[in-house]
């Protein structure tokens, strides 16, 4: 049975996202500030982000970059990450965001598999940066150094080379605007092709539940090279001329700060963010007064942490929301407002979406429940913000997409008679830590690249604080001196610290089936 959003569909127009979001700037909007510093506290209005896009398009394609080029983008949150992400797409470039904490072989990876033609970062990054550029055979001309590093082009040269934006002409609906990485529901990392329509409908889907203002402040300490950060917080807050305020990295005191001082109002939030502001003895102290809504996001957020933030903040709404890259990402909240929802609930299906549950022993689709809740199944997912595909892997696309346009989730649902969707648990291989994705696949090729390691298997598990960790099972080679810290370390030079592996179990034998795949539930269970 198809399972349809509660709420009326909205009209996707078909323009680019530079036409959905700055071309209908009016004069009141152009001096309502767009984004602040958060460490600086510097302010880039409406009218101002506009003007340096529109000067960021120009000098990229007088560098000679063409529409459906791909460039790299590599920065955390800092304010000339949304110029340069607006620009690079109003020149009809597609973007594919690097993690800031990718090691430089992660980078190269990335830039190599994108087929990007050039890198734009940031210095404190740039060791990382300029390791991935060669290994992906980048010259020092494709990199540009935001703020400035020696031999580099740097912001300052593509805000003032003078090149009037260009004409550019191409298909929204067809058209790559970005392409994050995520390793979806098995294997490693993919390009994930995201449409400008894509983008522009997610923002329009989710506006009616998550409404935001002109008048909200919104800390952007969610990153903006992951599909949460880029649609909701970014996308979704220059839609409504809201203003964000940047930070580079999560700091509990800063953070705190900012609300603070900047009266934020919305709070978008990963479970570890919504535990410290809960819990931490510093945000017991902090002046939160000025936030009217949490919504968390990426990773499990049960009751009890909604009951624990609620109590901090008796005066905000505390909702979830649900999402993957794939679908640009939001197909699920909690509309604001709607308190007869559990916080542990990801919410309803948002506008233009439909989904199914389908009992993956079977293959066959589970009914909702006129009462109750519905048996647990895969959720699948179709409506306009489902991405286009993996690039250059339709194999992978054809497992993940049917036919008839829904896409696999790899997570287990239920559902109620409302319609409110819980995510009981997860089918994929994917571990989150702290929200963001770690692939097991990648960590057991490099596993199994160890001499002294004959086979590996990486599974999540909790650990005591209740965050979901990447646990190895290793088998040593024979007559090998290997101990769990050896093996920690081994991976931990090599991956971006979220990727690291945090626990090791010593084993004789890794269970696989016929066909050779790592029977991951009988390794939960050992
Ligand atoms: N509960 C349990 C959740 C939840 C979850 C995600 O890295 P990706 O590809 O993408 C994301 C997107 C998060 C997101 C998008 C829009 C939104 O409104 C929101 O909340 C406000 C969050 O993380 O990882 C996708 C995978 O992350 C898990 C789930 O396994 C999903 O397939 N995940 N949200 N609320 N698990």
């Amino acid at each position: 049975m198809v399972i349809r959003s509660p709420h009326a569909d909205v009209d996707i127009p078909d323009v680019s996202l530079y036409d959905f979001l700055f071309a209908p700037l009016s004069e009141d909007d152009l001096d309502e500030v767009a984004v602040v510093d958060g460490p600086s506290g510097a302010t880039t209005t409406y009218g101002e982000l506009r003007g340096q896009v529109d000067a960021i398009a120009g000098a990229i394609s007088a560098r000679g970059y063409e529409v459906g080029d791909v460039v790299a983008l590599h920065s955390p949150n800092v304010p000339a990450f949304v110029s340069v992400f607006h620009g690079l797409l109003r020149a009809g470039i597609t973007v594919t965001t690097i993690n800031a904490l990718a090691s430089g072989t992660e980078v190269g990876k990335q830039l190599a598999a994108s087929g990007a033609k050039g890198l734009i970062t940031v210095s404190p990054l740039l060791a990382q940066a300029a390791e991935g550029a060669e290994a992906a055979g980048l010259p020092p001309e494709a990199v540009v150094v935001m703020d400035g590093a020696d031999g580099y082009a740097n912001l300052r040269d593509l805000l003032t080379s003078g090149a009037p934006a260009p004409e550019v002409s191409f298909d929204p609906a067809t058209h790559l605007a970005v392409l994050p990485y995520s390793s979806g529901t098995t294997g490693l990392p993919k390009g994930v092709m995201l449409t400008h329509r894509n983008l522009v409908a997610n923002v329009l889907q989710a506006e009616p539940y998550i409404p935001l203002t002109r008048d909200d402040v919104i800390p952007a300490v969610l990153p903006f090279f992951h599909i949460y950060g880029m649609t909701v917080l970014m996308n979704g807050a220059i839609y409504q001329k809201s203003s964000v305020v940047t930070m580079p990295r999560f700091d509990l005191p800063e953070y705190l700060r900012i609300i603070a001082e900047h009266r934020a109002t919305v709070l978008f939030v990963a479970p570890p963010i919504a535990l410290a502001v809960a819990k931490h003895p510093l945000a017991l102290e902090a002046d939160l007064s000025s936030v009217r809504l949490m919504m968390s996001g990426a990773a499990p957020f049960d009751e009890q942490l909604a009951a624990a933030v609620s109590q901090r903040l008796p005066h905000a709404s505390v909702t979830q929301g649900y999402g993957m890259s794939e679908m640009s990402p939001v197909s699920h909240t909690i509309p604001v407002g709607r308190d007869d929802i559990s916080p542990g609930s990801i919410g309803l299906l948002i506008p233009n979406m439909q989904a199914k549950i389908v009992d993956p022993a079977t293959g066959e689709e589970i009914e909702q429940p006129g009462e109750g809740m519905s048996a647990p199944g895969e959720l699948m997912c179709a409506g306009p913000n489902i991405m286009a595909g993996y690039l250059g892997n339709e194999a992978e696309t054809r497992d993940t997409i049917t036919a008839d346009g829904f896409l696999h989730t790899g997570d287990i649902v239920t559902v109620d008679a409302d319609g409110a969707f819980y995510v009981v648990d997860r089918l994929k291989e994917l571990i989150k830590y702290k929200g963001y994705q770690v692939p097991p696949a990648e960590l057991e090729a490099l596993l199994i690249a160890h001499p002294q390691i004959a086979d590996a298997a990486v599974i999540g598990v909790v650990d005591d604080e209740g965050e979901e960790i990447p646990k190895a099972f290793v088998v040593a080679a024979d007559g090998a001196e290997l101990s769990a810290d050896d093996v920690m370390e081994y991976v931990a030079a090599k991956v971006a610290p979220y990727k690291k592996v945090r626990a090791v179990q010593f084993t004789h034998a890794i269970p696989k089936s016929a066909a050779g795949k790592i029977l991951r539930k009988e390794l939960r269970a050992a």
